[in-house]
């Protein structure tokens, strides 16, 4: 059924430091996946990750070493007639955790499916409801007058008018001084929202989400450790601000969990935190029969892994928070033969069958490692 499973690793600069709590980034490091099946129909898919191992527990070269040695083989070796599902239940069967890469595997396996069947991917997850998503920019370049400039610009252009601010490394002072002078400057025609990422104890929060609700910011991302799901149950319950867990969900059955004790207004959802595209769909429907509001998330992919969530994101049938599918934008070079299509505030999603995206392959090896 399938010819060959490639894996590519390319390290892209971004258009300044990304700084958050877990690291800075000078660059973005994409690990793409190109599956050509029998009849040869090539499919695309993505599993990227953030600042090597400090965001999460698969590394770019950790992913391309187990798709090599582990998914080729099995992929290959599929001899009968399997459907995607089919193929998921075998490989989760031979295969414990590593959901980037099963959600790499099962985008480039959609992709295929949606070329042969001239369909898009949105449609055959269920059907979206919606051709373009709300994106917002995030503003991380660590210089509060730097991050007033660039969000002004980007409203300017109509390209944002959402920001989310990456903060948790300085003091909670520090970071509430200038996380409203931001919201200061921009005024309230402007979303202002902030990513903790995990950095905050238990008196931290208290303090830093008092002042910021006071100081009307949208929303709290990911306050405090994952694991520590009690006291983000705590802080929901406590604080009128929309506090969203964002490490803390992961797969399907651990968004039940958080969902079942209400530990989050919001739920930010990742297809690669998810393990695949369907199971990101499961994660949306156990939030909204939750009453839980959702976001569409980013590992900081490229176009592929950006174009695989608006597929997703696309179908769910609230999304209350938009989304954070900014980071094409954000890297300086282009695998796109057309570059996707940000305008009026949001993210255009394609209609042409499978992802609806063309790589510009010769680029691809280019910025192979
Ligand atoms: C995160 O924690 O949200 C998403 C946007 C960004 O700047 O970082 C990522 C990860
Ligand atoms: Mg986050």
């Amino acid at each position: 059924m399938y010819k060959s499973l490639e894996t590519f690793i390319l390290d892209i600069p971004t258009i300044r430091p990304h700084k958050m709590s877990v690291a800075t980034m000078q660059k973005q490091t994409l690990v793409l996946v190109k599956i050509t099946s029998a009849e040869g129909i090539v499919g695309w898919g993505e599993a990227t990750t953030i600042g090597g191992l400090s965001y999460g527990e698969e590394s770019p070269e950790s992913i391309k070493a187990n798709l090599d040695a582990y998914f080729a083989p099995l992929l290959t070796n599929i001899r009968s007639e399997m459907n995607i599902a089919q193929i998921m239940q075998m490989l989760n069967k031979n295969i414990v955790g590593n959901r980037f890469a099963k959600c790499a595997v099962q985008t480039a396996l959609f992709d295929i499916l949606g070329k042969k069947l001239d369909l898009p991917i949105s449609e055959l997850i269920g059907g979206r409801l919606r051709d373009s998503l709300p994106v917002l920019w995030v503003l991380a370049s660590g210089d509060t007058q730097k991050d007033i400039t660039e969000a002004k610009k980007m409203i300017e252009l109509k390209r944002h008018n959402a920001f989310k601010l990456k903060i948790g490394s300085r003091s909670v002072e520090e970071d509430v001084e200038h996380v409203i002078a931001i919201k200061k400057a921009l005024g309230k025609d402007a979303s202002i929202r902030v990513d903790v990422n995990r950095a905050w104890s238990k008196m931290q929060c208290m303090k830093g989400i008092k002042a910021l609700q006071d100081g009307n910011i949208d929303l709290i991302e990911q306050p405090c450790a994952i694991d520590n799901t009690e006291l983000l149950a705590e802080l929901t319950s406590r604080f009128d601000v929309a506090i969203m867990a964002d490490e803390a969900v992961m797969y399907p059955k651990n968004a039940y969990q958080l969902a079942k004790k209400h530990s989050a207004d919001v739920f930010a959802v990742k297809i690669e935190q998810a393990g695949g595209l369907m199971e990101a769909c499961d994660i949306g429907k156990i939030a909204s029969l939750a009453g839980i509001d959702l976001y569409g998330g980013t590992m900081l992919e490229g176009a592929v892994g950006t174009i695989a969530s608006a597929h997703v994101f696309s179908t769910f049938e609230s999304l209350a928070y938009g989304t954070e599918l900014f980071a094409p934008l954000l890297l300086t070079e282009e695998i796109l033969k057309e570059p996707l299509v940000y305008e009026s505030f949001e993210l255009k999603v394609p209609k042409s069958a499978g992802l609806g995206i063309a790589l510009d392959e010769e680029k691809v090896l280019a910025l192979t490692r």
